[in-house]
C-alpha cells in the first residue's frame, strides 16, 4: 500500500481482491478455532473463494453498489468487505485477533492439524505459534495431552517440515498432471490386467485447476489390498503416510500428496462425483438432492423420508451421469464444477458446449530457431500438421527483448522467403496446411513496439507481449498495455499478465480496462497454454468473453514437444466456459483471418 495515499477513495482502490479474500479466510479460520456457527464459517470460506476468483476488482463492484449482487456474498459479508475497503480494517476481525493469537491460526496450516487440534494445543498447552509447536513436539511435551502420543508428535514435526518445504502447498498442474498419469500407468503395469477395473483422477486435477493441493485417485478393484500395497512402492512415492483397507495416502518426492481410494463398482458414480468436487459445487448438489428427499454422500443417495421414497431407501450409481440424471440434472463437465453458475445451468438444461481439443484448427503463437526456439520452422510445421492443424503462425520474438536475438525488419524478410518456400511445397502437393507469417512483438517500456508499423503491416499475425518491466506501477503498465492494444496492427495480446505460476506474480495491470480495450479494438486475448503461464487465466478469459472479446489458445511452443501443452490451455478455456465460437483458432483459415483486427 502506498504511504502517500492521496485520498480515501484512492487508498481503497489499492485493497486488492487477494487482500479481501485473505481477510475473509482469516475470519473463517478464527471462527473455526472459536468453534463458531458452522454455517457462518462456510459462508466466509465460500465468500473468500468467490472473491479470490472474481474477474473484476472488488473495489469497483463496491463503488457501483453491487457487492450484494455477487453470488455467495450476503448482506453481512458485504458489510464487512465495505468496512475493509473504506476503513482499511474490520472492527470485528480486530476484536477476534485479541481473542485468537494469529500464530494459532497459522498452526492450522500444518497438515492434519485442523482447528480442533490447534484449539486444544493453544488452550491446554498455551502453544501459540508454529515455532512453539515445533519446540514442544521436539521436547516430547505434546504427549501429555489426551489423545496425543509420541506418534502424533512425529507426525506434527513431519507436517511442519513439509509445510516449510512446499511453500503455499500447491503444485502447478503442469507438474502434478504428468505425475498423476505416471502413478496410474505404474499401477497398471505393476498389477495383473484384471486387478484394476476402473481408475481415474478426481479432485482439482480432474477440474483442471491451475494448481493442485493434492492428487485424488479413485479405483475400482476386487483386490484393494494388493492395489494399495502396489501403490505404496511405486518409484515416484517417497513415503506412505497412511494406509487403510480401502484408502492410502502417500507423499511423492516433490512433497505432493496423493490419495488413492478403492471403491466398489456400484459406488463409482457417487464416489467420482463426490471426490471430483469442488466442495462448493458439492454443497449445492447436496442441497438440491435434499430438497428432493435424498441425502447424498460418496456412496450414493439415501432417502430422508421427506420425498417420495421411504426413509432409508438407497440408490447407487455406476456412472456419475446417472447420479446427476436421477436428480434431474445434466452432468456438468468437471471443469465447470466451481459453483460459478453451473448448478443453475444444469438445472435449466443450459450447459454450454465447451471448446475441446477436436475443435482446434491451428495455432497463432510459436517459435523457431529464428529466435529462441529449438527447432526449425519446417520441423515445427511438421508437428503442427501431425496434430491435424491447418495452420501455424511463426511468431518469433522481435528485437527489443534484451537477451534473445530477436528479429528486425530485415531478418523478418529473410524469414518470409523460407516460409513462402514451405507454403509453396504444400500448395503443389495439395496439402491443406499453411504457415502464417507472424511476430511476437515486444511491448517496450513506454508502450511502443519493438518493430515499426510498416514491418508489422506486412504480417498475417501480430502477437504483442511484455517480457520485461513487469513490475512497473499499475498506472504505467496499464497505459503501456493499452497503447499496444490500440495499435491497429496488433492482432493478439500475448500472455497478458506475465505471471509464472508459483514463481512470478502477475503484473499489476488494471485487467478490466485492458480487456475492455481489447473488446473495443477487436484485439484477440490469448490464453497462453503453457502450464506455468495459463495467462490470461480462466477468470479473466471468462470476463474477456463477457466483454465481447475473442480468445486465442496458443501453446507458445519453443520446442517440438511444446504443442502438447495445448491441453492445459483448453483446461483453462473450459473452466472459463468458452465454446468453440469464442476461440478464433477453432475456425478454418479464411474465417480465422477474418476475425483478426488487421485483416
Ligand atoms: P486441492 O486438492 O486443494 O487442489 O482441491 P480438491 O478439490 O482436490 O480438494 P480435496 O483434495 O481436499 O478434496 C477432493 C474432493 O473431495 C473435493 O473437491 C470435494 C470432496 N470433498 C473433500 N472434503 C469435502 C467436504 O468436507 N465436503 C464436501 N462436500 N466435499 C468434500
Ligand atoms: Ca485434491
Ligand atoms: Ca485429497
Ligand atoms: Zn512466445
Amino acid at each position: 500500500m502506498p504511504i502517500d495515499a492521496p485520498s480515501e477513495t484512492h487508498r481503497a482502490g489499492h485493497v486488492s481482491n487477494a487482500d479481501v479474500a485473505a481477510t475473509l479466510s482469516l475470519m473463517a479460520d478464527m471462527l473455526q478455532i472459536l468453534e463458531a456457527n458452522r454455517f457462518r464459517i462456510i459462508a466466509f470460506q465460500n465468500a473468500a473463494e468467490t472473491v479470490r476468483e472474481l474477474g473484476q476488482p472488488i473495489h469497483a463492484i463496491h463503488a457501483e453498489g453491487n457487492l450484494k449482487k455477487v453470488p455467495g456474498i450476503g448482506a453481512g459479508i458485504a458489510g464487512l468487505i465495505t468496512e475493509l475497503l473504506e476503513q482499511g480494517s474490520v472492527a470485528e476481525i480486530e476484536a477476534l485477533k485479541e481473542q485468537v493469537p494469529i500464530g494459532v491460526v497459522e498452526m492450522m496450516q500444518v497438515p492434519d492439524m485442523g482447528p480442533k487440534k490447534a484449539r486444544r494445543l493453544w488452550q491446554e498447552l498455551a502453544i501459540t505459534s508454529v515455532a512453539e509447536l515445533k519446540a514442544a513436539a521436539e521436547a516430547g511435551k505434546l504427549r501429555s495431552l489426551k489423545g496425543f502420543g509420541e506418534k502424533s508428535e512425529q507426525k506434527i514435526l513431519k507436517g511442519i517440515e513439509l509445510l516449510a518445504r512446499r511453500g503455499d502447498g500447491r503444485t502447478p498442474i503442469g507438474v502434478a498432471r504428468p505425475l498423476a498419469l505416471a502413478l496410474i500407468a505404474g499401477l497398471r503395469d505393476a498389477l495383473p490386467g484384471d486387478a484394476i477395473r476402473r481408475i481415474e483422477t478426481a479432485g482439482s486435477l480432474r477440474r483442471w485447476k491451475e494448481t493442485i493441493g493434492d492428487l485424488d485417485i479413485l479405483v475400482v478393484t476386487d483386490r484393494p489390498a494388493e492395489v494399495i500395497a502396489a501403490f505404496g512402492i511405486l518409484p515416484q512415492v517417497d513415503e506412505v503416510i497412511g494406509a487403510g483397507e480401502t484408502k492410502t495416502s502417500v507423499l511423492l518426492a516433490n512433497g505432493l500428496q496423493a490419495d488413492l481410494r478403492a471403491v466398489e463398482a456400484k459406488h463409482w458414480g457417487a464416489a467420482l462425483q463426490y471426490f471430483t468436487g469442488s466442495k462448493e459445487h458439492n454443497v449445492e448438489v447436496r442441497e438440491l438432492a435434499l430438497r428432493q428427499g435424498w441425502s447424498l454422500n460418496e456412496y450414493g443417495l439415501t432417502a430422508t423420508g421427506d420425498g417420495a421414497a421411504p426413509a432409508g431407501e438407497e440408490r447407487f450409481f455406476e456412472e456419475e451421469a446417472d447420479l446427476y440424471r436421477f436428480l434431474g440434472l445434466d452432468c456438468p463437465p468437471p471443469e465447470l464444477r466451481e459453483n460459478r453458475g453451473e448448478v443453475q445451468a444444469v438445472r435449466d438444461g443450459a450447459l454450454p458446449a465447451l471448446v475441446s481439443l477436436a475443435d482446434i484448427r491451428g495455432e497463432l503463437h510459436g517459435h523457431s530457431t529464428w529466435s529462441d526456439g529449438t527447432a526449425s520452422i519446417a520441423e515445427m510445421a511438421e508437428v503442427a500438421r501431425s496434430r491435424g492443424y491447418a495452420y501455424w503462425a511463426v511468431c518469433d520474438h522481435s528485437v527489443g527483448l534484451g537477451m534473445v536475438g530477436g528479429l528486425d525488419a530485415e531478418r523478418l524478410h529473410q524469414q518470409a522467403a523460407e516460409i513462402a518456400a514451405l507454403n509453396q511445397q504444400w500448395v503443389e502437393a495439395g496439402v491443406d496446411f499453411r504457415l502464417l507469417r507472424g511476430i511476437e512483438v515486444e511491448i517496450l517500456a513506454d508502450g511502443s513496439l519493438g518493430l515499426p508499423d510498416d514491418a508489422l503491416a506486412e504480417l498475417d499475425v501480430v502477437v504483442a507481449s511484455i517480457h520485461s518491466g513487469l513490475r512497473q506501477d499499475r498506472d504505467t503498465i496499464t497505459a503501456r498495455c493499452l497503447k499496444a492494444i490500440r495499435n491497429p496492427h496488433v492482432d493478439i495480446l500475448g500472455h497478458a499478465t506475465g505471471r509464472m505460476i508459483g514463481s512470478r506474480p502477475p503484473a499489476d495491470l488494471d485487467m478490466e480496462q485492458v480487456l475492455q480495450a481489447c473488446a473495443e479494438t477487436g484485439t484477440v486475448v490469448e490464453i497462453n497454454a503453457h502450464p506455468s503461464r495459463l495467462d490470461v487465466n480462466d477468470v479473466y478469459a471468462r470476463r474477456a468473453v463477457e466483454l465481447g472479446c475473442k480468445i486465442a489458445i496458443n501453446s507458445d511452443a519453443h520446442e517440438l514437444s511444446g504443442m502438447e501443452m495445448m491441453e492445459y490451455g483448453l483446461g483453462a478455456a473450459r473452466r472459463a466456459w468458452l465454446t468453440a465460437a469464442d476461440v478464433v483458432n477453432t475456425q478454418p483459415l479464411p474465417a480465422m483471418r477474418a476475425l483478426l483486427k488487421s485483416s
